[in-house]
């Protein structure tokens, strides 16, 4: 007898995914397969069948299903994907809203010790069992929220134990918690105080102690800079990205966010597999993303947050057909907020994305960001099980009807993971 299905989701009003493995850009971004009157079958984690109902039920023959559930007409979409979070840290930054409303800009916060680097005196004191109980609420939070995919980094040790800490916690909640999560070094967020008058010699340990150990204890896939004015230059970047490439991390590089410093043309010439936020990347530099294959990771929470212009993202996509990704950038200074659901509505008001391009920009292009087209991001065959079931019966509701939750069910892996915006099962 053929092997049973772990799952089986019929009645689906309308099925919306993107397809395929590899980032879609320009007008492919807003190119899904659309399919009412859908089903999904699911077995040993991973997608059997996703399509009209008929036809799943065609595949699925007599197989026996584990757990069959009715959909009730909802809208059904793949897992969202957070491709850029700094989801382990203690503590929080409220206390900086003061400082901002009296004109006190991100960088100048930095400069005089206060943001990253208060984060990262609560970080190093922090207990690693409260740094993982702290990222776990977060994750369950994220997940009723949607997401099924998460990137980790690191960053709020600048010095090497505090730095292992951030990413065994990662690796963790990874092994124990239902949603993937994937890891970056950014040993390279601040200068620490201690180095505050030779930074170089701080790149120097980056790239020679810390990006080894990271790669020795395998606890990073990609290494990230804070490549900025005032935080890291393009050349110190650079040193880190090639250390990280050497020792077989795949750079990402936050670029060009506060001013134009050719970040983007610097992640295209690392290769870097993505570049992130991208508010004032030039001309050039955009071009050279788009050369590079590199996917364009965007950030309008933190533009919001920081009361910045968000980044130009029709440009992006009509001018030089990049593969745009969005992502919430969830931490304590720029961006604290886990919801993607928010940051889809951002994308829509402020930076005039359609509901299909979002649809692509978070969950195809965001997995793409992270090195998971193959696995994830789309509904197909051979993918990962991870999908939403939405009280909403199209995209475009979720992108205008903003600021609440619209979840009814959460799938990872081929298990129900949330229910009713509630964590249900054992994690
Ligand atoms: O804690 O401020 N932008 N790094 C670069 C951040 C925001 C995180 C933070
Ligand atoms: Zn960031």
């Amino acid at each position: 007898m053929e092997e049973a299905l772990d799952l089986l989701v019929t009645g689906i009003g309308r099925l919306v995914t993107a397809e395929g493995t590899f980032p879609k850009g320009g007008k492919g971004m807003g190119m899904l397969k659309s399919i009412p009157k859908a089903a999904i079958a699911a077995r040993a984690r991973r997608v059997v069948a996703a399509g009209p109902e008929e036809e799943v039920l065609a595949a699925a023959g007599d197989r026996p299903v584990g757990r069959w559930l009715d959909a009730a007409g909802r809208l059904v979409t793949p897992g969202l994907i957070d491709a850029h979070t700094h989801l382990v840290h203690a503590g929080s930054r409220e206390h900086e809203l003061s400082l901002k409303l009296q004109g006190v800009s991100y960088l100048e916060i930095l400069a005089a010790g206060g943001g990253i680097q208060r984060t990262v005196s609560d970080t190093r004191r922090a207990a690693e069992d409260d740094l993982y109980e702290k990222a776990r609420r977060t994750l369950d939070v994220m997940m009723t929220m949607g997401t099924t995919t998460v990137e980790a980094k690191s960053g709020y040790g600048l010095e090497w134990e505090t730095e292992r800490k951030q990413l065994r916690v990662a690796r963790e909640l990874n092994r124990h918690h239902p949603m993937d999560v994937v890891s970056t070094f950014l040993g390279a967020h601040a200068v620490p105080g201690e180095y505050r008058d030779r930074p170089d010699d701080y790149v120097a340990q980056v790239a020679e102690e810390m990006v080894p150990a990271v790669a020795r204890e395998h606890l990073a896939e990609f290494c990230d800079v804070f490549c900025e004015e005032g935080v890291f230059s393009v050349r110190q970047s650079r040193v880190i990205l090639e250390a990280g490439r050497r020792w077989g991390l795949r750079p990402k590089v936050h670029a060009d966010e506060m001013a134009d410093t050719g970040g983007a043309e610097l992640a295209a010439e690392v290769g870097a597999i993505s570049a992130d936020h991208l508010l004032h990347a030039s001309e050039d530099g955009l071009r050279a993303l788009a050369e590079g294959g590199v996917v364009a990771v965007l950030l309008p929470g933190t533009a919001f947050f920081l009361g910045e212009t968000p980044a130009p993202a029709r440009k992006m996509i009509d001018e030089f057909a990049l593969p745009v990704a969005l992502a919430t950038d969830y931490n304590p200074g720029s961006s604290p907020t886990e919801s993607l659901q928010l940051i889809m509505a951002m994308a829509a008001a402020t930076m005039r994305m359609t509901p299909e391009e979002i649809v692509t920009a978070v969950t195809l292009n965001a997995a793409c960001a992270l090195g998971r087209g193959g696995e994830t991001g789309t509904l197909e065959p051979g993918k990962w099980a991870d999908f939403v079931l939405w009280e909403a019966e199209n995209p475009a509701y979720l992108v205008y009807r903003f600021g609440v939750n619209h979840t009814h069910a959460v799938v990872k892996k081929g298990h129900v993971v949330a229910v009713n915006k509630k964590v249900v099962g054992s994690c």
